[in-house]
């Protein structure tokens, strides 16, 4: 594995390259255009600036998070084989530049959803929350605004302003899009995408579903190991890859996590570790990384990573705002800092005890 951290780009994240340089053992990190739309083409010119913007600080970059998939790709209509072909070419323009790991997801409307992100938990410390009770109390519309309103002046992933503006029409254009439709939709833009992620050798890892259930009525398909298996095997080419998110996954008690990194071995390009605290099956809030702050063992996530040869990049997720700091919820320095440096000694550990044993 590499560790490493997501940095959204110099004119976006209140986080410094330097900053992360500093962290033990991180030189990679995961980023994005920031400002592209899905749909749009990435031109190689900009790859190679995004590039240099990282490299002038003595960093490199260790995939992209995200080349998002736009809604006519998911909705299947519209513009879809234009956007397709832009996502072609994307891919072409990143494997040209020596870019071999691209982090997407299918998730209609959201890109993920909380009904809080800044939870005060016992230590004074902020987390993202989620209650099923809270979500189901209001529309998709108030959601937008409420999310708008604790981002800290950031910008969030997924909840960019352009995008509130036509939730209303977003939505409309799911009513007839159920899990199959949505799959079908899956399938035909992997296969489009196939021949150029040979051809260049990238490696495509689908995030999952967050929370693993429906939320507004709208369907989910990356939710679960029998439907990730299935996903597997519809295009079953190891570029076909996923993005392993214990914090995802985890929203659902019902998913072994362990079990699940067993079953997908081979197929994971890139892990998001990170905890989360149940207050009840449908009530959790993020923790710190360390187990015994939450409630998964993560010494067995990350036991199951090792022990499956995962060798992708690895990144903490979102970590909670501490010691005052002023981020994206979700995206501070310090807390991910300290995941990272987890992280790193509990693969240590499992490492070095599986070469003793062997
Ligand atoms: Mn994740």
């Amino acid at each position: 594995m590499e560790m490493t951290l997501r940095w959204y780009g110099e004119a976006y994240d209140t986080v410094k390259l330097w900053q992360i340089r500093q962290i033990p053992g991180v030189r990679g990190v995961i980023t994005t255009l920031y400002n592209k739309q899905a749909g749009e083409l990435w031109t190689q010119e900009e790859i190679k600036a995004l590039k240099a913007s990282v490299e002038k600080e003595e960093m490199h970059i260790s995939g992209i998070e995200s080349v998002n998939v736009s809604d006519d790709i998911k909705v299947g209509d519209g513009n879809r084989d234009e956007h397709i072909e832009n996502y072609i070419k994307t891919l072409e323009n990143l494997g040209k530049e020596d870019i071999h790991m691209v982090c997407y997801n299918f998730m209609p409307v959201f890109d993920w959803t909380r009904s809080e992100l800044a939870r005060k938990r016992p230590d004074g410390s902020t987390v993202l929350a989620y209650t099923q009770e809270a979500i189901d109390a209001i529309n998709p519309e108030e959601m937008f605004s409420t999310i708008r309103g604790e981002m800290n002046g950031t910008v969030m992933p997924g909840w960019e302003p352009e995008r509130l503006a036509h939730v209303k029409e977003l939505f409309d254009r799911y009513s007839d899009v159920d899990e199959k439709k949505l799959f079908d939709n899956l399938v035909y833009f992997l296969k489009a995408i196939m021949p150029v992620c040979n051809k260049y050798d990238i490696k495509m890892a689908i995030h999952p579903d967050d929370p693993a259930w429906s939320v507004f009525g709208l369907p989910r398909i990356i939710n679960n190991e029998p439907n990730i298996l299935k996903m597997m095997k519809a295009v079953d080419d190891v570029h076909n890859g996923v993005t392993f998110c214990s914090g995802s996954y985890g929203t659902s008690l019902d998913n072994d996590l362990p079990h699940m990194i067993r079953a997908l071995e081979g197929r994971i390009h890139f892990a998001h570790v990170r905890n989360l605290k149940f207050i009840s099956p449908t009530n959790f809030e993020e923790a710190a990384h360390l187990s015994s702050d939450g409630s998964f063992d993560m010494y067995e996530i990350v036991r199951a990573l090792y022990e499956t040869g995962f060798s992708g990049p690895i990144r903490p997720d979102h970590g909670r705002m501490i010691w005052g700091e002023q981020a994206m919820p979700g995206y501070g320095l310090y807390d991910r800092a300290l995941g990272a440096a987890y992280i790193n000694g509990l693969w240590e550990a499992i490492e070095k005890n599986a070469k003793r044993n062997a």
